[in-house]
């Protein structure tokens, strides 16, 4: 019988401790997939972070670091700086990369550092049980804000693509989502050139995935991913933000 369809060789058989509904697995496939079709197997380390994707390293089938919270850039940084034919990229979720981790990741774009950022943005905390976030929508309840997010006492959501798009020397950014097929082969194309940057060299690259956390958002799987697409995408509009290697 023909194979339409197989696991992909980045992809260890460990099978996923992620709450059912949450769009971290699919995130995990679609880097692994974007790893295999540009044949890096074997040339390849991941950073994974704190946060829900803390157990990263025994998903992804290459080389992988664990890096403190939010110290990702800083640790791909060594790691590219130290094998420059490496791909590195990080994993990081919003907790991680913009609330603990927001001067590494600044900073690493700032200097034009050459690896790639998945940014996983679910607008909370997941693993710590769901407190706010720099992510969190206005009016979005969470346990640290049981009335809902505040702007006059929170200030106003962090758009972390929009601010590393400012920065001179990033060179790719685009945000996506995995809330439709539409959506997820966009993301995958989108992680895809991101690799591809890197492996010529160009400059930081990272793609935001706008994803669901239906156990801490209180909803079904179905109903998380109605909720992003009617709250998250309003607020966080998916597009390429920055791309120095488009053609004009
Ligand atoms: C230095 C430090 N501070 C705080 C924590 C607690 N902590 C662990 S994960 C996390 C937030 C994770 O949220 P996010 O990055 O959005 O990832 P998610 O779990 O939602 O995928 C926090 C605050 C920690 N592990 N280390
Ligand atoms: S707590 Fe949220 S982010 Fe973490 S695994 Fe569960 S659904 Fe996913």
């Amino acid at each position: 019988m023909a194979v339409v369809f197989e696991k992909t060789n980045l992809l260890t058989d460990k099978q996923f401790h992620y709450c059912p509904g949450c769009n971290h697995g699919i995130i995990h496939r679609l880097v692994a997939e974007a790893l295999d079709e540009l044949h890096l197997d074997g040339n390849v380390v991941g950073v994974a972070p704190v946060g829900c994707s803390v157990f990263a390293y025994d998903y992804f089938n290459c080389d992988m670091f664990e890096a403190a919270h939010g110290r990702a850039p800083a640790v791909a940084t060594g790691i590219k700086r130290a094998k420059p034919d490496t791909l590195v990229f990080t994993y990081q979720g919003d907790g991680d990369l913009a609330s603990i981790g927001t001067a590494e990741i600044v900073h690493a774009a700032h200097r034009g550092e050459k690896i790639s950022t998945i940014f996983v943005n679910n607008a909370i905390y997941g693993m710590t049980g769901g407190q706010m976030a720099p992510t969190t929508l206005i009016g979005q309840r969470t346990t640290t804000s049981p009335n809902g997010r505040d702007e006059a006492w929170c200030g106003a959501p962090i758009k972390m693509s929009e601010m590393l798009a400012a920065v001179p020397d990033s060179y790719y950014i685009e945000r996506c989502a995995v809330n439709n097929n539409a959506n997820i082969i966009k993301t995958k194309k989108a992680i895809k050139k991101a690799f591809q940057y890197q492996l010529e060299g160009k400059g930081f690259c990272m793609v935001e995935v706008l994803s669901t956390c239906p156990t801490n958002w209180g909803l079904s799987p179905v109903e998380a991913l109605k909720w992003l697409e009617d709250n998250m995408i309003p607020y966080y509009p998916l597009g390429v933000y920055k791309d120095k290697g488009a053609t004009k």
